[in-house]
């Protein structure tokens, strides 16, 4: 048994996933925030696969491991496919990992044979798209977009570490300019590939190993501070009071109501604390964050303007101050119909039932998508279809037939840029 061999496809993608699950920032769950050591430690790993598979390959200016399986023809264009290698805190091993990992092992198949591809293939594990230490969204994939925002250089991390020092501190050049010059050309991509377990329970329900992706949410994110008045638990009335953690908590719940409103409209307060709050005293600070998405703009744009004004309004309420921070304003990325016709081919060549749908959960290719046409491959999730959680689980089966359609898609790409 040779794990280049094609049915052993699936089965060495876990192992892979596997092996790179045990760097972590944290001792007791999956953590891999952007330039700390464990994530270099995942960077090396991808690179000395890469390497084993025949590939060029080079950590770029954002810490992006960089690999390239050559045509034979020098002046085919590229076909670029990836994902990202940073994880969410205490998450699973698959989310972005799967989407670098199968690539790898479908070039590792393709040159243990001699094969080469009508595209440059490049392969890239992205370094940074959870956005959790420097609370920076898709950074690696913006670079790469020619999308980079500068300001992002002074962010400071929790620990009051600004990414310019978290970068030099990796080895990275850490200057806009070697950042900046990242940008692909559209002209020479054939497009862009994103293989990545769905995050969801819809494919689970539908019995089905593999789903096509037709638009990606974009998702607006918010920083909310509230400001009351702290005071004494037990001396202060009731109905005297200014808790700015009772003002956020009925914020939450407006923010809950407006965003079940609408089908593919989702509202989550995934972070909410009390600033040096103690137990005998009256919350006069409150912060919490918002991410806001839905399939389509106007439909998510309407429930944030909702979702201010319920705010204010409570704030105004409750004479307690409201200040709102946007973070994040991704737009939502519809795939390109002609790489989502090739790859439904692919799918039903695998003798699956092509399934099409939308993906709730942001991804790197929502990035590309403003450098090239994309496309992405969505593989079955078990246990319900729970993500972001150490309990997200995937099949090797599951993995071998998304890596035969893979391979399938990127042998029959036109080598013309999109
Ligand atoms: O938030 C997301 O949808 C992605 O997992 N970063
Ligand atoms: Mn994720
Ligand atoms: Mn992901």
């Amino acid at each position: 048994m040779n794990p280049t061999d094609l049915d052993q496809l699936g089965a060495r993608i876990l192992q892979m996933a596997d092996q790179l699950a045990a760097h972590s920032d944290q001792p007791d769950a999956l953590t891999v925030a952007y330039l700390t050591p464990a994530h270099r430690a995942v960077a090396a790993g991808l690179q000395r696969w890469m390497r084993e598979a025949g590939m060029q390959m080079h950590i770029d200016a954002v810490g992006n491991v960089v690999g390239r399986y050559a045509a034979a023809d020098p002046t085919a264009p590229v076909l670029m496919t990836g994902s990202h290698f940073d994880t969410v805190r205490n998450g699973g091993k698959y989310d972005g990992r799967l989407g670098i990992l199968l690539p790898i092992a479908v070039v590792s198949h393709l040159h243990a044979r001699g094969e080469r591809l009508p595209c440059h293939l490049e392969v890239v594990g992205f370094a940074e798209e959870e956005g959790l230490r420097f609370r920076s969204s898709f950074l690696a994939s913006s670079a790469l977009a020619g999308q980079f925002d500068a300001q992002l250089l002074d962010r400071a991390d929790a620990d009051g570490v600004p990414l310019r020092d978290a970068m030099r501190a990796a080895g990275l050049p850490a200057t806009l300019e070697s950042i900046t010059a990242l940008a692909r050309d559209p002209q020479r991509l054939a497009g862009f590939i994103e293989v990545h377990i769905e995050q969801g329970p819809v494919l689970l329900e539908r019995g089905l190993p593999l789903g096509v992706v037709t638009s990606i949410a974009g998702s607006l994110r918010m920083v909310a501070t509230v400001t009351g008045v702290a005071g004494h638990a037990g001396t202060t009335p009731m109905a005297m009071r200014k808790d700015a953690a009772a003002a956020a908590a009925e914020m939450l719940l407006a923010i809950e109501r407006r965003c079940s409103q609408a089908p593919t409209l989702v509202g989550t307060v995934g972070m909410l604390g009390v600033p040096n709050g103690a137990t005998n005293v009256i919350p006069g600070r409150c912060e919490f964050s918002i991410d806001i998405r839905a399939g389509d703009d106007p439909t998510r744009d309407a429930a944030v303007s909702d979702v201010i004004a319920a705010c204010e309004a409570i704030a105004a309420q409750r004479g307690v101050a409201l200040e709102l921070q946007r973070t994040m304003r991704v737009p939502c990325a519809p795939c390109a119909p002609a790489l989502m016709d090739l790859l439904a081919q692919c799918v039903a060549r695998a003798g699956v039932a092509p399934y099409r749908l939308p993906s709730g959960a942001g991804h790197d290719a929502m990035m590309i998508q403003r450098l090239t046409e994309v496309c992405m491959l969505f593989v079955r999730c078990g246990n319900g279809g729970i993500s972001h959680n150490p309990l997200e689980t995937m099949t090797a089966a599951d993995a071998q037939l998304a890596a035969q359609v893979f391979l399938d898609f990127i042998r029959h790409v036109p080598g013309t840029p999109r």
